[in-house]
């Protein structure tokens, strides 16, 4: 049995995406963001760098494993059940590259264009307008990617697809003239039953504060807890 540490985000929809395809037992456990989980002391000790989504594997040799960061997790599970990473040396290269480029920029550039975009109560036009910017400039390199290939690994569905689509879903609805090629593998990727499971993960918990809830607006409190204070004040 695997478990899940994580909410209805898009990092730990990943990790739900490929726990459906590949077929693993698991279950989920809850880390409302919001509430402040990710930082009490027991998840501390899964993740000291306080976020979800984190693994515990229990069915493995020896001590349970405890993995974070969604594209670590991605990854191990693929080669746990030895799908969704390519065979050949070239595939599996590209598929590392991909899985890469949305970890460090995907990843990211979009975290930071909602913080500065919705989430930050004070509007700075300079870092809005930089990762908006950053933001279309990655669904060009990936919709020219998507251009020569069917996945973003090449003929074959990987992890570097299930850790991009979560991200790219929002943004390409309603950009689909100008990202052709990524709305084509969007909707691929989406027709996935496996894919609308994963999606699926904590849904009911889905807050009205987050932009995908309604974005009812956060409370001081809860920016606190977010980006500021209460996170800082437990470092030495
Ligand atoms: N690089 C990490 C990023 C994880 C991350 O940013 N998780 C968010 C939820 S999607 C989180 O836990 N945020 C809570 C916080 O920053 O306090 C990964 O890919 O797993």
């Amino acid at each position: 049995m695997i478990v899940l540490y994580g909410g209805p985000t898009p990092n730990a929809r990943k990790v739900a995406i490929a726990l459906e395809e590949l077929g693993l037992a698991w279950r989920l456990e809850l880390v409302d963001m919001l509430r402040g989980d990710q930082l009490a002391p027991a998840f501390m000790k899964l993740n000291p760098n306080n976020k979800s989504p984190v693994i515990v594997d229990q069915d493995v040799a020896g001590e349970p494993l405890v993995l974070a960061e969604s594209g670590a997790i991605l990854w191990y599970l693929a080669e746990k059940a030895g799908q969704l990473i390519p065979a050949d040396p070239r595939g599996r290269a590209l598929c590392h590259q991909w899985l890469m480029f949305q970890m460090s920029g995907v990843g990211p550039m979009f975290g930071q264009n909602a913080h500065f975009g919705f989430y930050a109560k004070e509007k700075h036009p300079y870092a809005i307008e930089r990762y908006a910017s950053e933001v279309t400039r990655l669904l060009r390199v990936l919709d020219g990617r998507l251009a020569q290939v069917p996945f973003l690994a090449g003929d074959a569905y990987s992890v570097a697809d299930i850790a991009t689509y979560p991200y790219t879903l929002r943004q390409v609805e309603g950009r689909r003239a100008a990202f052709p090629h990524l709305a084509r593998w969007s909707d691929a990727v989406g027709a996935r039953p496996s894919v609308q499971r994963g999606m699926e993960v904590a849904r009911e918990h889905l807050r009205r504060e987050t932009i995908e809830g309604g974005l009812t607006g956060l409370t001081d409190e809860q920016r606190s807890i977010l980006f500021g204070a209460r996170q800082y004040a437990l470092r030495p």
